[in-house]
């Protein structure tokens, strides 16, 4: 690619000489079209034996005019030739033998004024028992902001200024591997990474008060097929996925469909008129979308308007821009190995189009995780996206997960004092919305959003509740580091603060006990105890959830496997919260003394006549297995 950009260059030097010299000579102009050129292809390889068997290439260049492509070997075979208006953009489809071998192909790009090659390659297939693994019920994910966890290469390390809270920080992918043995510590076995495709090195400039901001963040794609020069290279995560495979950790790529970065090449020359949607501020009416009854111009703000004039909209309605973003996301997954996607902004882009990209993922890897943001804090929204089933547009999406967002704040809420322990049973109680409640994703936190410890009336022990709770109820939970400390961290980015000890020059390393205090290793043990206590008993990962009793300081629940009736799989666990500072005593009627304590919390249990008392201890959780022989208890 930097030889061929290195020619367009050349090719603009001779242009300019050309224009001189017509001025010059008021004669003989050349009024021919100059050569064709190359200077990127989308992608820039594919492989043989893929699901996608016609592969639609987009060749940015120059003078494409007219142009006819030609294949240089029978084994790709090219067709429906398409070039843009400007002549600067070049579409095509390959259609790639079963039987192609591996290696470099050209095509042949001609016009009236000349020739030039079009680069390919068919490339080897990664592992597919190492790579491409699903993520499951049995997996806990972290999600990882890449440029504020750790640092592994200096190298990297343009324009770094740690003082600011909007500039790049200087954490890569060599330093996420280099902390693989504290995720290994942890327990967990999934990290999610926030995005790493190439964004605009230079910052932003506007007047609103979060600018300048730099592009730390990755959520402004300036090249769709290239890895952000501050986070490594294409090798560097290679090696991390690898490394991370090794040790059982599974890789979420976070990947950005909706928009792209305003330094995109697209923004000032996109590949047709109608790439982007024509600006118009979102208005972020979310709900128009569930509901039947909204009109076709609040539908079409909220899809095809921009989230702000720096975040181009991408018009999935346009065959070729949803081909090309389906395409990326099959490239990613075949290039680099990874596991799973959290699709950003999803909502926020045509149900159709979620719905042909989830398809064409789940054709390729049939098991594979996507994961959508749907940020609403209304289960009824959210359970629209899963996909399982159809909604009221009679789409099905496709997509097998979706955050639980109103779960999540509830239990903020509940934890920090704001609402009744009871207001978890309420939120649970829309689980039947979901085509599959087993595999919604349920969050502990996330960058977007204010860490526990800074929100008002937070608590270590209301931190430890809420992380206890995401552990033990149902869905694929996601943590997010720094809370298994107990970092601080109000509105972004006060939220995305480096993790100490990532850094050179750091005083402190929390990576380790002895740069911890206290508090912050009683949380640390805490969240790997439950980490642990999840994987100890795949009822707790797997099972459904019956309420056992709930008011306003209490919950417990119990999580089973039953398929029907009387049929249930033992051991049960029950899980009992109590978010009061008073002591309850909650009295459970069973057929057996075999009740055991899986984790103490101070919480005590006594068994007779059949009844297991359960002592509650102020702001305390138990989880209990329960091996009866015969029926369950019931509450008295
Ligand atoms: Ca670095
Ligand atoms: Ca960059
Ligand atoms: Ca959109």
């Amino acid at each position: 690619m930097e030889k061929a950009f290195f020619c367009l260059l050349l090719w603009l030097t001779i242009i300019n000489a050309n224009a001189f010299f017509s001025l010059a000579a008021e004669s003989s102009a050349v009024d021919q079209q100059p050569a064709p050129q190359v200077e990127k292809v989308e992608p820039p390889n594919w492989w043989a034996n893929h699901s996608i068997d016609s592969i639609r290439l987009l060749v940015r260049g120059a003078n494409f005019q007219n142009a006819k492509v030609a294949s240089a070997n029978k084994s790709l075979k090219v067709s429906n030739i398409k070039v843009n208006s400007r002549g600067d953009y070049l579409f095509f489809d390959v259609s790639i033998a079963k039987d192609a071998k591996n290696g470099k192909y050209e095509f042949q790009v001609s016009t009236a004024s000349g020739k030039t090659i079009v680069p390919f390659e068919i490339s080897a297939p990664l592992d597919t028992k190492t790579n491409f693994q699903p993520i499951t019920n049995d997996d806990v994910i972290y999600l990882i902001m890449i440029d504020r966890f750790a640092n592994g290469d200096s190298s990297n390390d343009k324009d770094v200024d740690r003082q600011n809270p909007r500039a790049w920080h200087g954490g890569d992918f060599r330093g996420i591997k280099s902390k693989i043995p504290y995720l290994k510590e942890l327990g967990i076995t999934a990290i999610w990474l926030t995005p790493w495709y190439d964004n605009a090195d230079e910052a932003t400039t506007c007047d609103k008060p979060w600018c300048p901001m730099t592009s730390y963040h990755g959520y402004g794609a300036t090249d769709y097929y290239a890895v952000e020069n501050h986070f490594g290279t294409m090798k560097d995560l290679r090696e991390l996925i690898e490394a991370c495979h090794q040790n059982g950790i599974k890789i979420i790529q976070d990947q950005v469909a909706n928009h792209v970065g305003f330094k995109h090449v697209w923004m000032k020359n996109p590949p047709l008129e109608n790439w982007f949607t024509p600006f118009t501020q979102n208005t972020f009416n979310n709900s128009v979308l569930l509901s039947p009854n909204a009109s076709q111009s609040e539908r079409d703000n909220l899809l095809k308007g921009w989230f702000d004039f720096s975040l181009p909209d991408l018009n999935q309605d346009e065959p070729e821009v949803s081909k090309y973003e389906i395409q990326n996301t099959l490239w990613w997954i075949a290039a680099t190995g990874i596991d799973g996607i959290r699709q950003d902004t999803i909502q926020y882009m045509p149900r159709t189009f979620i719905r042909d990209w989830s398809s064409a993922i789940l054709k390729q890897y049939p098991k594979f995780y996507m994961v959508g943001e749907v940020f609403e804090r209304d289960s009824a929204q959210t359970a629209f996206f899963q996909g399982g089933k159809t909604g009221w547009d009679k789409i099905d999406t496709n997509l097998p997960s979706v955050f639980d967002f109103k779960l999540w704040e509830t239990s903020q809420e509940v934890f920090t004092g704001k609402k009744p322990m009871r207001a978890l049973r309420d939120v649970l109680k829309y689980d039947g919305l979901y085509a599959d409640i087993s595999r919604v994703t349920t969050l502990q936190n996330n960058h977007d959003t204010d860490r526990f410890m800074s929100l008002p009336n937070a608590t270590l022990e209301g931190a430890m509740l809420h992380t206890a709770f995401m552990l033990s109820t149902r869905g694929i939970p996601q943590l997010y580091a720094g809370e298994e400390i107990a970092m601080k961290g109000g509105h972004d980015p006060d939220n995305r603060q480096d993790f100490a000890g990532g850094f050179a020059g750091d005083k402190i390393d929390k990576f380790t006990k002895a740069g911890r205090t206290a508090d912050e290793q009683k949380m640390f043990e805490w969240t790997k105890e439950w980490i642990k206590l999840r994987q100890y008993n795949s009822v707790i990962e797997r099972g459904r959830t019956i309420d056992l009793f709930y008011d306003n300081d209490v919950y417990i629940f119990e999580r089973r496997y039953d398929s029907s009736g009387s049929n249930v799989v033992f051991p049960l666990v029950v899980f009992a919260f109590n978010s009061s500072k008073n002591k309850r005593e909650i009295s459970l009627k069973i057929n057996t003394s075999d009740f055991e304590i899986l984790i103490e919390g101070g919480n005590k249990v006594s068994i007779a006549d059949n009844k297991a008392s359960l002592i509650l201890e102020p702001q305390s959780v138990s989880a209990y297995e329960y091996h009866p022989n015969d029926n369950i208890y019931t509450l008295e």
